[in-house]
């Protein structure tokens, strides 16, 4: 089983918790800590807050479907040629032979060698038909990014794109940013760059120019989604005042579902041509390659969990706060004394847990005893939370006859319902609430 971010000693992390204080004031890692103990007067207890586990790489957790399939190079073996200088012609792609072989997992591989691994498509052999490829990275489990989404081409990079997101395991998708040397004549959308975003319209989609220059820019690979500078609209440009754009994220659905997702999509449309004609003598030019793919983020618990274990090919939380399933979205059975709701980053910087308590705790929600609270028509007392009535019989206290019969309850039913002795005890069990509440 390969895990990570295993929940670490409790006794730990007040120093640990400490040093990474002292270093980074101001990022992201707050919320380590979803409890810890502490005295009252009622002796050792858990104080409660909002976690949630530190952001990672989340490329080592995906599945990778390329549409169409078989759309990788090298079945059968092609030689490629360069964008700059079509009479260089060295570029091999053999599926067969591991080392001239490029798969999709090379776009995920550890990077800083030289030269760099990449995935490759065929090349653009049936033009005029466009030479599409969709690239999807699938988690099965709801992630929030936490920085740029960056690709590197190895190729030129394309002069059509669009990344896209799903937020429900890939059966409906929205954009995320279109791309395009020429965005007017590629989605009929103005060119506009992440920096003319204001809080306002941080939530636009746009298309952007600034990654798809040709090869004049050959030495600019990379094809970014700027999360940073989103989140620099509310937190500052150095990322300062994160309680801002906690605050943010807390009070604004739409906000936090932005950066949220189960799936991205890279739609390439439109390799690089460096040039508005296409060379149709020598279509071995164009293709797509990318080196690497980073998506930083972290699961997507509610606030609820510190870590994030990825067991049999899933990621999920390790639910605290009496809370359960994959992104701790629901209360654990027997803690529905309240509705489930997700954990607050405010107030800053430990939160509210929002957790989840137990059915019917307290004196306030105790309905019967042996004494004065008694359960009537033979009903027995179970825990001092219920009647178990006798059959035939409902009500808090077993006082009513239930009536099942479509025709209504015959009269002296009713009556017995409000009976003296019933009318008695629920004054007695209101009076004693009172009382309780009084004490609390
Ligand atoms: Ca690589």
């Amino acid at each position: 089983m390969r895990m990570w971010l295993m929940v670490t000693l409790q006794a730990a992390w007040p120093c640990l918790f400490g040093l990474a204080m002292q270093h980074y004031p101001t990022t992201w890692g707050h919320y380590d800590m979803c409890k810890s103990q502490v005295y009252t007067d009622d002796g050792l207890t858990w104080d409660y807050m909002a976690c949630q586990p530190e952001a990672a790489d989340m490329t080592q957790y995906l599945k990778v479907t390329l549409d169409p399939p078989d759309i990788t190079c090298g079945d059968p073996p092609e030689t490629y040629c360069t964008l700059e200088n079509p009479y260089m012609c060295n570029n091999e792609c053999d599926a067969t032979t591991e080392e001239l072989a490029h798969p999709p997992e090379l776009m995920f591989d550890f990077e800083g060698r030289n030269p760099s691994t990449f995935w490759q498509s065929s090349s653009w052999r049936k033009y005029p038909k466009p030479l599409a490829v969709n690239i999807t990275l699938s988690w099965n489990k709801t992630i929030e990014l936490t920085d740029d989404i960056v690709i590197t081409f190895e190729s030129g990079r394309p002069e059509q794109m669009v990344l896209e997101k799903s937020l429900d395991y890939g059966k409906t998708w929205q954009p995320y940013q279109f791309y395009a040397t020429d965005c007017l004549d590629a989605f009929t959308m103005e060119p506009k760059t992440v920096q003319d975003l204001t809080q306002f319209t941080l939530l636009d989609i746009i298309c952007t120019e600034d990654y798809s220059r040709g090869y004049v820019w050959k030495y600019d690979k990379t094809v970014r989604f700027e999360i940073k500078d989103r989140f620099a609209l509310f937190a500052g440009p150095r990322l300062h005042n994160m309680a801002s754009l906690y605050g943010q994220l807390d009070t604004t659905k739409n906000l936090r579902d932005f950066f949220t997702l189960t799936d991205l999509r890279i739609r390439l449309l439109r390799p690089a041509t460096g040039a508005t004609m296409v060379d149709e003598g020598n279509l071995s030019r164009y293709f797509y390659a990318i080196s690497d793919i980073k998506v930083h983020g972290r699961c997507k618990c509610n606030l609820h969990a510190n870590s994030c274990v990825f067991d049999k090919e899933k990621l999920s939380c390790e639910c605290e706060h009496n809370t359960t399933g994959p992104d701790c979205g629901r209360c654990k059975r027997n803690y529905q004394g309240r509705a489930w709701s997700p954990g607050s980053y405010l107030p800053i910087p430990k939160g509210t847990a929002n957790i989840c308590v137990p059915n019917n705790v307290g004196p306030v929600t105790r309905v019967c005893d042996d004494e004065l609270l008694r359960c009537q028509n033979g009903g027995v007392c179970v825990n001092n939370i219920r009647c178990q009535c006798a059959p035939g019989y409902s009500g808090l206290l077993c006082e009513k006859v239930r009536c099942d019969g479509e025709a209504g309850c015959p009269l002296s039913d009713s009556y017995q319902t409000s009976s003296p002795s019933a009318g008695i005890i629920l004054l007695l069990l209101t009076l004693l609430r009172s009382t309780w509440a009084l004490a609390l």
